[in-house]
């Protein structure tokens, strides 16, 4: 099938733009056949892992963009933080090799090491905001500066506005009206001074901000809150897991037990629901939104909870099965079927001890978990896992600091890319001929074509990921379809389906995706 998709563009393109889709062609197909020896009988059921290949810089922060490339930041290219680092970009359509990737170096003058983020939806540009600041000589202070990276011209642009506070570890959301609401971060770092060096005392940003589309801050003073967002609840202003929920309000789970809702009117309100107990988590530990207004989350102790957001009331924690070992810095994606795949973490923190090259898939109807292809390398601190446009899982980094520094990825390859006959080889995939180039309102039929026959079809969030947590990865899946040319009804509102782009996946009656168009509901 990338064949056929391959050979379609070389004849649309000129000549030039024809060779690098060859040399494009070439690298897929190279990769995809070590794909298929490496791939074993189980393929079909665990999934496999593509070859382990080089990254230019350490991806602690990976976002997928509306043109289908990567955006990641984190180290410089030794793989060590740096005041002044690169950031890279990667053409997934180009395979793995080296020149798929771009580096380009950070001219802002902000350190967005540890920043905040989220896609701009009425620009398809990234909102970075916060990250680091040297002081006195000293790393991980923080800085209230905001950066957009444009991808028309690849490149990072700093704002004028700055935020009202330092932000390190900050969370961003989309609003559904297309604004962000940033939560948490450090504000300051306790130092205890030296003779050369002045002490300083360990402050955190509670009083969460809103970007407005003009780029103009608000901030929330009523809805300030240590326990939300700030120094307490185990460490709540370490990247706050948050998430627009169906009544558009912002659901926060915390790190430790307990769950609260955001209302940005005027000033700010915060609440913390009174009978929603999740079990103890923490915050190396990853949360992930796998179905509407439903959030998966591993908490301390090899335990799952599912969340169930969706009412008016309290939201409802349900145990989710037992995950095969505790999995702290481990990642949880939303992949194409609506399947959530764990992968790399440590039992013991950001050590080699207890850490596991397993992975493991978590299915949403039996809440059970099973045992998936185990990974080259380890992915601990600052690893991140991002779903593609062709339904594969990128995986990489991990370092700065940490007990390996990892310059490299790992594609995976979920059980839906093989064939079920245990050949282990990849199967024929269906192709989406025509879905919308235009904005999908919501509510709003729109149609699809495939060049097989549709069985269904799903729609994801491109995601967004940093330290265990994508606030903006979300699934919508459809019931059975059976034509080549389907109507599909967007989701019904923004609240659902926060404004900006979403990958549209087709299957044929095989149960293989086709490779996503990426639409923009708005
Ligand atoms: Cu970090």
């Amino acid at each position: 099938m990338a064949v056929k998709q391959f050979i379609r563009v070389i004849f649309l393109k000129s000549l030039t733009q024809g060779f690098i889709a060859m040399l494009a062609l070439l690298a897929v197909l190279q990769s995809y056949s070590s794909i298929a020896s490496a791939a074993n009988s189980s393929a079909h059921i665990k999934g496999a892992f593509g070859p382990l290949h080089n990254w230019p810089i350490i991806p602690i922060a990976m976002i997928l963009m509306p043109d289908g490339r990567v955006f990641a930041y984190g180290t410089n290219t030794a793989g060590a933080q740096d005041a002044k680092m690169f950031y890279a970009i990667w053409d997934p359509s180009l395979g793995t090799d080296i020149s798929a990737f771009s580096v380009l170096p950070n001219t802002t003058n902000t350190d967005i090491f540890c920043a905040g983020h989220a896609l701009i939806p009425a620009t398809g540009q990234a909102l970075i905001l916060g990250g680091d600041a040297l002081v006195n000589g000293l790393r991980n202070y923080a800085n209230s500066d905001v950066n957009i990276f444009d991808p028309t011209i690849d490149t990072l642009i700093r704002q004028p506005q700055q935020m009202a506070y330092k932000r390190w570890y900050a969370t961003s959301v989309t609003l559904p009206n297309g604004e962000h609401v940033v939560l948490g971060g450090r504000n300051d770092r306790f130092y205890a001074g030296s003779a050369t060096k002045p002490a300083t005392a360990a402050s955190y940003s509670p009083i969460p901000e809103v970007r407005a589309i003009d780029g103009s801050w608000r901030s929330l003073p009523t809805a300030a809150n240590d326990y939300a967002y700030g120094a307490l609840g185990g460490a709540s202003w370490y990247y706050p897991r948050a998430w627009v929920n169906p009544q558009g309000k912002i659901f926060i789970l915390s790190h430790y037990d307990a769950a609260y809702k955001l209302d940005i009117a005027n000033t700010g309100t915060v609440t913390k629901y009174q009978t929603t107990k999740p079990k103890s988590g923490r915050w190396e530990l990853p949360s992930v939104m796998y179905a509407p207004g439903q959030i998966l989350s591993l908490r301390r102790n090899r335990t799952a909870v599912t969340v169930n957001i969706n009412s008016n009331g309290d939201p409802v924690v349900s145990l989710a099965g037992t995950p095969s070992i505790e999995r702290l810095y481990g990642s949880a994606t939303v992949l194409a079927d609506g399947k959530v795949w764990v992968n790399g973490g440590s039992s013991s923190g950001n050590s080699l001890t207890g850490a596991t090259l397993t992975s493991e898939l978590w299915n949403p109807v039996t809440k059970a978990w099973s045992m998936a292809a185990n990974a080259s390398t380890y992915r601990l601190y600052h690893s991140a896992s991002l779903l593609l446009p062709d339904g594969t899982v990128i995986t990489g980094g991990g370092g700065a600091p940490g007990p390996i520094k990892q310059l490299n990825g790992e594609i995976y390859y979920p059980p839906y890319l093989f064939k079920k006959d245990g050949s282990g080889q990849l199967a024929f995939r269906p192709e989406i001929i025509d879905a919308p180039t235009t904005i999908v309102g919501w509510d709003e039929d729109f149609s699809v074509e495939s060049d097989e026959v549709i069985h269904r079809a799903t729609l994801l969030r491109v995601g967004a990921v940093t330290h265990n947590i994508d606030a903006e990865a979300r699934f919508f899946g459809t019931v059975t379809i059976k034509s080549k040319i389907v109507t599909l009804r967007s989701p019904a509102n923004a609240n659902i389906a926060p404004p900006g782009y979403y990958m549209l996946f087709v299957w044929n009656s095989a149960g293989v995706p086709s490779v996503a168009r990426i639409i923009r509901i708005g």
